[in-house]
Formats: C-alpha cells, structure tokens, sequence
C-alpha cells in the first residue's frame, strides 16, 4: 500500500501543474534547460503552433499563452515552473477538454440565424458549394437550438471567396497558408466567413476540402475560438476526415452548448409531440 501511495506520488507529481513545485525537486536537466531556446521554441511549435497569420506573435506572447494554458503564472519568461511544464511529454500533451471562445465571449443573441451566400467558387458546382455549406452549418445546428436559413438578401453569416484583398484588414495570402476566416458573432462583418478562393476546393479528400473548412469556420462564426484538444473540429490544423463520417467531436459540442445551450431543435420537437 505504502508503496502504491509512493507510485502515484511520482507519477502525479509533475502533472499536478498548479502546484508551485519545491525547489529542490526540479531536476538538473529541466534547469540546464532554461536556457535552451532551441526546445523551447519547438516545444512551441509542436502544442502551441502559431495559427493566427495575421498576427505576428512574439515569443513573449507564445510563452504567455502556453503558461495561461497551464494555469501558471503567466510572465511571458520562461521561469523554473515553465520549464517543468515543458519537460513533462505525457503531461504537456494535453487530454482536457478545452476549447476556447473570443475575448467577452460573443454570442448571437437569437436562434434564428440567416446566411448568404455572395459568389461561388469555379472549383465545385454551386449545388455543392450549397451543399457543403448546408452541412457544415447543419454541424452545429444538430447540437444547439440554432436555425439556420438561406437567404439572398443581406444575412447574419455572410459567405464569400475572395483573393488576395477583399476589402477587411485580412487579405489572403495565395495558395497555402491561409484556408480561410470568419469574425465572431457580431453586427457587419460579424459572423462572415471568408474563403481564399487561390486555394482549390473540392468535396472529396483531394486539395482542401470545403466542407471541413466551413464547419471549422461557422465555429468562429458563432463563437468558438480554437481548441488544444486534438482530434477536435477547433483544433487548428487541417486533417481531412471523410465527410460522409463526420462526427463533431465531444470538446466543440461542449464548447458550443455552453454558449447555446443544448436544447436542440429536435430535443424540442420530441418534447412538444
Ligand atoms: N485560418 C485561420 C482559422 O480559421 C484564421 C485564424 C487564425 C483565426 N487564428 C484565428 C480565426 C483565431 C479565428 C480565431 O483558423 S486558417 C484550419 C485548420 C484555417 C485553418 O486558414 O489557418 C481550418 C482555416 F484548422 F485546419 F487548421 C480553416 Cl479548418
Ligand atoms: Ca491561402
Ligand atoms: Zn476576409
Ligand atoms: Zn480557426
């Protein structure tokens, strides 16, 4: 039994992140680490990659980030503490739930959403380019009390492909790189959900696949920033996924109910038959 208390405490020990840690039990090579730049940029990278392009994000504001996250002190240095956090692999790949919204958490105020759709794109036919659409807002309509509905005239969400300059302070940027973006809920450009039309976008798994991006967008639309939790709709890199199979993820139905509600249109229908 003694020893079993033992165990967990060893384990235990370094994920226990709120927790100062006792001088004397940081080990020798967390603290020659330090001074490494070289691990601590790539710690970076790999779970806290840069993804707003626009944004030029200083070290100082990545380590802040990064310690935000963690629940430590945010200083923007990498203290003793940091450096802890980073040498712990198992722990600084993160299995919480934690996606994110905007600063304020914005949210529209209504249920009933419009959306437009401004130009299409020559990649896919405009009965795909709908369909896709359709889909990807359906992604979140099935798990909140949200409704959406197309119209022609101006719309909450408004949808467009544009290249290069489009008229917002984001120009996009040629092909790769930036996919696409969307403001948070708001009036205006609030809500509206751009799409680099360099890029070339399809509904199958070759190039970039419209549908995935837009669900990931219509996210932003309503709300939800980005996730750390991988795997999820949020989460700020591309992987293609079949869209015939598309399940949201746990942590954007969480993320997203918390700031609908989880009273679906059908949980209403089912209550009022
Ligand atoms: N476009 C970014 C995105 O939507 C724009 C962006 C960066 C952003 N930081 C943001 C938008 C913070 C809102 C809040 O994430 S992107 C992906 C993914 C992009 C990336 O082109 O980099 C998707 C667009 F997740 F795959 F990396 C869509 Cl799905
Ligand atoms: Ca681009
Ligand atoms: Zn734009
Ligand atoms: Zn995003």
């Amino acid at each position: 039994m003694r020893h079993i208390v033992f165990l967990c405490a060893v384990i235990l020990l370094p994920c226990s992140l709120a927790l100062p840690l006792p001088l004397p039990l940081i080990s020798r090579p967390a603290l020659s680490r330090l001074e490494d730049l070289k691990f601590i940029t790539a710690y970076l990278d790999r779970f806290f990659p840069v993804v707003d392009k626009v944004i030029k994000h200083t070290l100082e504001e990545r380590i802040k980030a990064m310690q935000k996250f963690f629940h430590l002190k945010v200083t923007g240095k990498i203290d003793v503490e940091t450096i802890e956090v980073m040498d712990q692999p198992r722990c600084g790949v993160p299995d919480v739930l934690e996606y994110s919204t905007f600063q304020g958490s914005p949210r529209w105020r209504k249920n009933l959403l419009t959306y437009r759709i401004n130009n299409y794109t020559p990649d896919m036919s405009k009965d795909k380019v709908d369909r896709a659409i359709e889909k990807a807002l359906q992604v979140w309509s099935d798990v909140t009390p949200l409704q959406f509905r197309k119209t022609t005239g101006p719309a909450d969400i408004e949808i467009l492909f544009a290249s290069g300059a489009h008229g917002d302070y984001a120009a996009f940027d040629g092909r790769g790189g930036t996919l696409a973006h969307a403001f948070p809920p708001g009036s205006d450009i609030g809500g509206d959900a751009h799409f680099d039309e360099d890029e070339t976008w399809s509904e199958t798994n070759r190039e970039i696949n419209l549908f995935l991006v837009a669900a990931h967008e219509f996210g932003h639309s309503l709300g939800l920033g980005h996730s750390n939790v991988r795997g999820a709709l949020m989460y700020p890199t591309y992987s293609y996924e079949n869209p015939r199979n598309f399940y949201l993820p746990k942590d954007d139905r969480q993320g997203i109910q918390r700031l609908y509600g989880n009273f679906t249109r059908k949980s209403y229908f089912l209550m009022i038959n």
